[in-house]
């Protein structure tokens, strides 16, 4: 079980990337808000507690690899690089901007990228080939595919997962950030997925549910992912879009959206007054 104190610590880095996610779409500019605040949790119990990656060697063949097959929230992956000291906090504001170093989806001239994504569905197929791979080299590292609950309608994602419990890839593990809502509604609306546990569970994976904002959770699930021999991991991660933005949460106006004046400085106060309460 996470100590109470490494449970805080990861909660304030979530809060901290939240806000770069925030200072990074700015004012008047358009940025995938809602799916970056539901991860970020998710990326900072990774990024900060679980993963093996030392950003000061961020090529070390036995380094974690983190894939985000919804490549459209890569804002939070940013946050976690600038934080990690990866990219540096100037090259924020270029974000989507022809000048700028910061492209809308995850592109491997950033530091720390690992794959190319954003067309959805292709992630967790890259993460079959790299653990494959990996286990081919005896290499002890895993790997980390973070897809989004929309984005399991993709037919690919079920080609990979068959893929994966065949190949016994228990070095792969699968995170849905299951926050509901995708670009145009509720999730359910558009294409609704009964009982996805039972799904992945019926292809031979090994399933854990969490409230992917529980931060205590999230990291006895990656340690329980780790710890699963034979078969790959996916979590199913109950998160809200939008997370830690009252205006922002369970909408899908905030899937990519801009923010007022107004709205920058209430979301930034928010997520300050979280950060706040994990002192
Ligand atoms: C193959 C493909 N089709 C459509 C899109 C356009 N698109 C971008 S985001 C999105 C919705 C994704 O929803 P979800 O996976 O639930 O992500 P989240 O809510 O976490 O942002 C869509 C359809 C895309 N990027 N790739």
């Amino acid at each position: 079980m996470a100590k109470l104190e490494e449970i805080r610590r990861i909660a304030r880095i979530a809060c901290d990337l939240r806000a770069d996610v925030v200072k990074m779409i700015g004012v008047g500019k358009v940025g995938h808000i809602g799916g970056s605040c539901s991860l970020a949790e998710i990326a900072a119990a990774l990024y900060f507690a679980k993963m093996n990656f030392d950003p000061k060697d961020r090529t070390n063949k036995y380094r974690d690899r983190f894939l985000l097959s919804k490549g459209h929230t890569v804002p939070i992956q940013y946050a976690a690089l600038t934080e990690l000291g990866l990219i540096p906090r100037e090259d924020l504001g270029g974000l989507k901007t022809l000048a700028g170093k910061l492209q809308g989806h995850p592109d491997m001239k950033t530091p720390g990228m690992e794959a190319v994504t954003g067309s959805l569905g292709q992630g967790l197929s890259v993460g079959v080939g790299m653990a494959l791979a990996l286990r081919h080299k005896n290499s002890p590292a895993r790997v980390y595919v973070v897809m989004g609950d929309g984005e399991q309608a993709e037919g690919q994602i079920w080609e990979a997962a068959m893929a994966g419990a065949r190949y016994k890839l228990d070095n792969l593990t699968g995170i849905v950030d299951r926050n509901r809502f995708q670009a145009s509604g509720a999730t359910k609306d558009i294409f609704d997925i009964p009982d996805l546990e039972g799904k992945w569970r019926a292809f031979g994976w090994n399933v854990l549910s969490i409230d992917g904002h529980d931060v205590g959770a999230v990291l006895d699930a990656l340690d329980q992912a780790s710890a699963t021999k034979g078969v790959p991991t996916v979590i199913v991660a109950e998160t809200v879009k939008g997370k830690g933005i009252s205006f922002a949460e369970n909408t899908s106006a905030f899937h990519n959206a801009s923010l007022t004046q107004a709205q920058y400085e209430q979301a930034l106060a928010e997520i300050a007054e979280a950060k706040r309460k994990l002192q």
